[in-house]
């Protein structure tokens, strides 16, 4: 006799971010209940899923509801209304410069936050299945390229926090015996990434230049080296680690990198741009047809810079089947697109 298969419900925190938009696409296209998490903002932060949401009747399994990770009765009280099979932790102050300058807030949410989930899931229902969003950054100078076996050594204060953050769903799954999981995904982008993370400024501050709507993009390190991603990619390893039959954590990269420098020139070169690069250290400058058009500007550089990111996700191709399926040119093909789309 067919065994009748459970609703999958989720419940997302950081619904509103880059990947909980693609969180969301994919769940509702597997005919989950979806309830997201929005903090309350003074101005409108659904932007990245209004076109799901806007239609009611499309959107008829997807609910949105007010809370905060820094709130802890919010998510309990989130947790034992919505009645989750899988929760994904997805929220955090996720701005690696940022964290310097706010390091009590970063611990508060992305450590702290965390927490406060596992305790809701090990009081409500252990049963829950739960994805913690780590990151490479807990690699910090560790040399690539980096796996699930290469030691952490965090430069951030954003790192630490989402070290504590990995250690703590480590420690619920072995004391409670929590289906509990940690991605330790690289950097990921995509037309919905957030516009002061390099690659975006990059891409619109260039697509602005030419036409004429700003006159120059100012940057900071731009010899850091990073395994880009796109985000429809990695929320696909969200979901497959938590379809398994036992609690693991995996490294989520492409294994290729560039640093931001040739990123520029990629971008640049799709854009049909000539740019020349004359300098070196802080004096050094791009031009564009005589023009400056990029200059570093010290205030982009951080205390503590990890220089070198590049993953090898050999254990989640093994395990869950799971590989790319996109370039850094189709990325950037992509994010140039939307970009032009919003630009004229
Ligand atoms: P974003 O910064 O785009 O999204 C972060 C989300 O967290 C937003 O929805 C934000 O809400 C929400 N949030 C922030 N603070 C709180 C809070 N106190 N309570 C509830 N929600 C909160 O990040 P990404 O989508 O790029 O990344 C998703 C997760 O993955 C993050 O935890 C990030 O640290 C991690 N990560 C990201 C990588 C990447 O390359 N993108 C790589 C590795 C890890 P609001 O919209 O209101 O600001
Ligand atoms: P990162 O991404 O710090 O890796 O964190 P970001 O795009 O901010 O920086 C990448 C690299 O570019 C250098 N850089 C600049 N960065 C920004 N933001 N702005 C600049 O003007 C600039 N100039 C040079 C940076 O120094 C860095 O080396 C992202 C976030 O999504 C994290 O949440 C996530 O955990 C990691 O990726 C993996």
């Amino acid at each position: 006799m067919k065994s009748k298969s459970k609703k999958k419900i989720a419940l997302i925190f950081g619904i509103t971010g880059q990947d909980g938009s693609y969180l969301t696409r994919l769940l509702l296209s597997k005919k989950y209940i979806v309830h997201g998490v929005k903090r309350r903002s003074s101005s409108l932060n659904t932007q990245r899923i209004d076109d799901i949401y806007e239609d009611i009747h499309e959107a008829k399994n997807l609910f949105l509801h007010y809370g905060d990770v820094g709130d802890g009765q919010s998510i309990f009280h989130l947790v034992q209304k919505t009645k989750p099979t899988e929760i994904y932790n997805l929220s955090a102050q996720s701005h690696v410069a940022v964290s310097f300058e706010l390091p009590e807030y970063t611990m508060i949410t992305n450590s702290l936050g965390t927490l406060k989930i596992l305790e809701a899931i090990k009081t409500i229902n252990p049963k829950i299945r739960f994805y913690q969003a780590g990151t490479s950054e807990m690699f910090g100078s560790s040399l690539p390229p980096q796996n699930e076996n290469t030691p952490f050594h965090p430069k951030s204060p954003y790192a630490i926090s989402k070290l504590a953050a990995h250690w703590m769903t480590i420690n619920y799954r072995e004391s409670y015996n929590l289906f509990a999981c940690n991605g330790i995904l690289f950097n990921h982008e995509s037309p919905s990434r957030g516009e002061t993370f390099v690659t975006q400024k990059i891409i619109k501050g260039l697509l602005r230049i030419i036409h004429k709507k700003q006159k120059k993009l100012y940057l900071g390190n731009i010899y850091a080296k990073r395994d880009w991603g796109h985000a429809k990619d990695y929320v696909k390893a969200m979901w497959l680690m938590l379809q398994k039959n036992k609690p693991q954590d995996f490294v989520i990269a492409t294994g290729k990198y560039i640093n931001v420098k040739e990123f520029i020139n990629l971008v640049a070169k799709k854009l049909n741009v000539n740019i020349l690069w004359k300098g070196k250290g802080i004096k050094e400058k791009a031009y564009m047809n005589g023009e400056i058009i990029i200059e570093i500007d010290k205030k982009y550089f951080r205390p503590n810079e990890v220089d070198f990111l590049q993953g090898n996700a050999l254990k989640a191709k093994k395990i869950l089947g799971w590989k790319p399926q996109y370039s850094i040119n189709s990325l950037i093909d992509e994010m140039i697109q939307k970009e032009s789309e919003n630009i004229v």
